[in-house]
């Protein structure tokens, strides 16, 4: 089985994007530790199947984190949960959780099911602003939502989520120094080769998304952060 605590390196893939069949291929011959599929808006079932398939072609891990329960399917190694610990709304902390438990509880394999403490940063990104997430958080804010991720809900993954722009390495740091046993996901604005390596010293694991779209060039150097931080 695989072994999540080992992955340095994700690439996120929206299922709501199109990509080509030959950027699909290069990234995931990529030698990047695992494909995350998942989005903010726009995600279903339909798309969710057809990348699916895709990159099931390919023998890496595959994880979808779940946005809604409709676009919910059998066939993933890993189904990442996320609980946004800083929205104003009760449905981002257990609100959609408790109907899909309510639904499929009886059928859900939890050694497959990743639960994620997200914490929300920016506040022009879509899920800050589906959230209505408080992204206004000070250093002593990180800290104490670090620490309730990982001594109080001891919860395996804490995601501190940029999405959209690249975040401030104080802010990673600081949460980085709070986790004793929670794994620290980094994930938003990596561009380019410089911010992976600057990220991925901090943080256990970096997710890059949207520069696959924009320049899969340069999404495809993130990767090398592995032969760093083997
Ligand atoms: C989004 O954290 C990921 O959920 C990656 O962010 O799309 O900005 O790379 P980017």
């Amino acid at each position: 089985m695989y072994d999540i605590k080992k992955w340095k390196h994700i690439f996120k893939l929206d299922p709501a994007k199109s990509i080509s069949d030959n950027d699909l291929d290069a990234i995931c011959m990529s030698k990047t530790d695992a494909i995350i599929i998942g989005g903010t808006d726009g995600v279903t079932e339909d798309n969710v199947i057809q990348l699916m398939s895709r990159v099931r072609r390919y023998p890496l891990p595959l994880a979808l984190e779940i946005s809604n329960v409709e676009s919910v399917m059998p066939g993933f190694d890993f189904y990442f949960v996320p609980t946004v610990l800083n929205s104003a709304n009760v449905k981002y902390h257990n609100g959609i959780l408790l109907d899909a438990l309510k639904s499929f509880g009886h059928m859900i394999d939890f050694d497959e099911v990743v639960f994620e403490g997200y914490v929300v940063m920016n506040p022009d990104s879509k899920v800050a602003q589906l959230t209505q997430a408080n992204t206004n958080l000070t250093e002593d804010d990180i800290e104490a939502y670090a620490q309730m991720i990982n001594a109080m809900y001891k919860l395996p993954v804490m995601y501190l989520e940029y999405s959209g722009t690249y975040g401030e390495s104080e802010k990673v740091k600081t949460a980085a120094s709070m986790l004793t046993d929670t794994q620290l996901f980094y994930g938003g604005g990596i561009s380019n080769q410089e911010e992976a390596e600057e990220m991925a010293s901090i943080a256990d694991t970096i997710i890059v998304g949207d520069i696959v779209y924009k320049d899969i060039k340069k999404a495809l150097k993130t990767v090398k952060v592995k032969e760093s931080h083997k």
